[in-house]
């Protein structure tokens, strides 16, 4: 009996320590208005202005106790750019959650069309680099570590760019980036395969990114979507890899069963990311610190608030179920090819129901022990219904 408690506590510290570490950013975007490329659906509750995303990143990070950074979008939340640093600053005051990332957006304006940093046009290019030095500049005065860059670059038709020409053209754009950058900022470059670009991307794999991070200089790492992938990839390798080669900057959450998907973290696949949670927490303890884990979700159809919190609590599990693994057992049986004990060590973890010892966690940190109870309790959702449904009901949108 004696031995069993001791166990239980063990593994209770194991849980508590991975918990008391463990940190999700939220995304602005997260709470916004979403669709598909054929509509976008509007929620009574959803978030358009700045100081609303602060207001549910808030409140998110108030119920879980471990969002307290929300992503930013230059275009959609800093329209100004630096000249709006100071309301970020007064709504990080005001709700509690500092700026994390800073997303450039170099894919939604006209002069876009054939690409930002590998556009053939060297006026082009230009501007997609001043748009990234000036989210360096916010990212100085928000006093944020990562700028968060996806590059949606590419072409539709074979024969019709150089792939080469354009790798180069990018190489030149991100050094300049980097060169601009001081020692408490990283560049963290993301990949995917498809969409928009129909037959090439010009940044679609973890090699890619990996080289331009490389060419661009040691601040600049490579940022995995769990959502840009082939299905089938085994993306717990990639991580493996990167963090063998110290590129690993971080990630973006989201789950998926067909392509870029955006569901919620774990919901198709949650033992998934416990392995991806299982390489990360096999590598030392000071490079697990540099990795930044985000979420990048869009929810269109599930409430945003409820979506986001199941997202956070759904990590919180997988990671602490993760710090179960018993790590050195696991080495020797890897080592003598114990095959079947190996991976029972491994599916013993993953299968430990770890929620009990999560909600002692949040009820001694002082936090709900059910989180997505506690955001149904609170009202917060019907009142921010009332609140923004007048004014989200009229922001209708059609595909034609
Ligand atoms: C992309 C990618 C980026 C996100 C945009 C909106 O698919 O995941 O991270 O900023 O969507
Ligand atoms: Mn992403
Ligand atoms: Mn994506």
């Amino acid at each position: 009996m004696g031995d069993r408690q001791d166990q239980g506590s063990a593994r209770e510290q194991l849980v508590w320590a991975a918990l008391d570490s463990f940190r999700i950013e939220l995304p602005s975007w997260g709470f916004a208005n979403t669709g598909t490329r054929f509509g976008k659906f509007v929620q009574a509750a959803a978030a358009t202005t700045i100081a609303e995303r602060f207001a549910d990143a808030g409140e998110v990070h108030r119920l879980t106790g471990a969002s307290p950074t929300i992503a930013l979008h230059v275009l959609w939340d800093l329209p100004n750019g630096t000249a709006d640093a100071a309301q970020i600053r007064a709504l990080e005051q005001q709700h509690g959650v500092r700026a994390g990332s800073i997303n450039p957006n170099i894919f939604q304006s006209q002069e876009y069309k054939f690409g930002s940093i590998a556009n053939p046009s060297s006026e082009i290019r230009k501007v997609a680099l001043g748009h990234l030095l000036e989210s360096v500049e916010i990212s100085r005065a928000l006093g944020s570590r990562d700028i968060s860059l996806w590059v949606a670059d590419g072409s539709n038709y074979p024969g019709t760019q150089s792939i080469r020409k354009r790798i180069c053209w990018m190489e030149e754009v991100l050094s300049a980036v980097h060169a601009a950058m001081d020692d408490s900022q990283r560049l963290l470059i993301e990949y995917k395969p498809f969409e928009p670009a129909y037959y090439h991307t010009d940044i679609a794999d973890w090699g890619m990114a990996l080289h331009l991070a490389r060419v661009a200089g040691p601040r600049a790492k490579v940022l995995v979507d769990t959502g840009h992938h082939y299905p089938g990839t085994n993306i717990e390798q990639i991580v493996a890899w990167l963090l063998h080669v110290d590129a690993l900057g971080g990630f973006h959450f989201n789950d998926r069963k067909y392509a870029d998907d955006d569901l919620t973290l774990g919901s198709i696949d949650p033992y998934q990311v416990f392995r991806i949670f299982h390489e990360i927490l096999t590598t030392a303890e000071s490079a697990q610190t540099e990795i930044a884990y985000m979420i990048d979700q869009s929810h269109n159809l599930k409430g945003k608030m409820e979506a986001m919190v199941q997202s956070v609590v759904t990590a919180q599990e997988l990671f602490a179920k993760a710090a179960l693994v018993d790590r050195e057992r696991l080495g020797r049986l890897q080592n003598e090819c114990r095959l079947v004990e190996a991976e029972e060590c491994f599916r013993e973890a993953f299968w430990s129901d770890v929620r009990p010892m999560v909600r002692a966690w949040r009820e001694a940190h002082g936090l709900p022990a059910h989180p997505l109870s506690a955001l149904a309790e609170s009202g917060y959702v019907e009142r921010i219904g009332r609140e923004r449904g007048g004014r989200n009901m009229q922001a209708v949108s059609t595909y034609a």
